[in-house]
């Protein structure tokens, strides 16, 4: 990549607002790569895939370690740029792949992305986390882009993490802060960010961002996105009672580096 693909106004955007729009980073090649990547996936669905619409209401299809079993996927996330855009945004010597989510939301969907923060559904402690939100389609407010509010990374919170697509809790989950605030309930309190995004631009935020999803209203616009989490330098393992995307981790202790099969280090500078 080059260096100036992620400028320091970017970096600067990153770290006061907690989100970035990044656009045409990735080749066409390396699109191609990713949209074969998500046909495979889509018929080869995983343990840990779901759908949160009605049936017949659309679909909220999701789905995690791509990495693990497709090819292109695998090399997307290796070879491609992603880690290193996001090491360059967090400051990292070494950037570990924390997940890989596919995150499909059909035309006709009602279901918006419930307000959350991503490092809650990890055992992570640290500030050093980046998710980079790919978008395959177009994505704007009638199919479903991405909703933040820009410097909630540095509330000091943690709030319970929900069911993205259906915004209930499960039984298992920590408490921490109690639940995200409702954003849309008091519109003079939030401000709220969004962009229209082309295929192939990205918006990289941090693991502490308050963010959500518009519905997919429209009629024929398929909202297809991948987003791609990764940790720097500084997360440390730290147990919790729910983390749904993870599996076997017996052998981490508190403050352990979490180089592992499961987040393995792909990027050193
Ligand atoms: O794609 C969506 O609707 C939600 C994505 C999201 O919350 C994330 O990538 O962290």
């Amino acid at each position: 990549m080059n260096e100036k693909a992620v400028s320091e106004a970017d970096i600067k955007a990153w770290r006061e607002d907690g989100v970035v729009c990044l656009r045409q980073l990735f080749s066409a090649d390396w699109m191609q790569t990713l949209e074969s990547g998500f046909e495979q996936s889509v018929a080869n669905p995983g343990e840990l895939s779901k759908d949160y619409a009605d049936p017949g209401q659309g679909s909220f299809f999701t789905d995690h370690a791509m990495f693990q079993r497709i090819d292109p996927i695998r090399r997307f996330v290796f070879d491609g740029p992603a880690a290193e855009i996001a090491a360059r945004l967090m400051g990292a010597a070494k950037v570990n792949l924390i997940d890989d989510h596919l995150l499909v939301k059909e035309p006709g969907t009602a279901n918006p992305t419930y307000w959350h923060q991503d490092q809650p559904y990890f055992q992570f402690a640290g500030e050093q986390f980046c998710s980079i939100w790919i978008a395959i389609d177009a994505a704007n407010e009638a199919n479903g882009t991405l909703r933040f509010v820009p410097g909630s990374h540095q509330w000091g919170k943690e709030y319970q993490p929900v069911r993205i697509g259906l915004g209930d809790s499960p039984d298992a989950v920590e408490v921490f802060d109690g639940p995200a605030p409702d954003v849309d309930a008091a519109p003079e309190k939030y401000e709220t960010r969004s962009w229209n995004l082309a295929p192939g631009d990205c918006l990289a935020f941090h693991g502490k961002m308050l963010h959500g999803a518009f519905p997919n209203a429209s009629h024929d616009a398929r909202r297809r996105a991948i987003s791609l989490r990764f940790a720097g330098d500084d997360i440390r393992w730290q147990p919790r009672s729910y983390a749904p995307t993870e599996t076997d981790l017996s052998g981490f202790k508190a403050g352990d580096v979490i180089d592992s099969d499961q987040f393995p280090a792909i990027w050193r500078a």
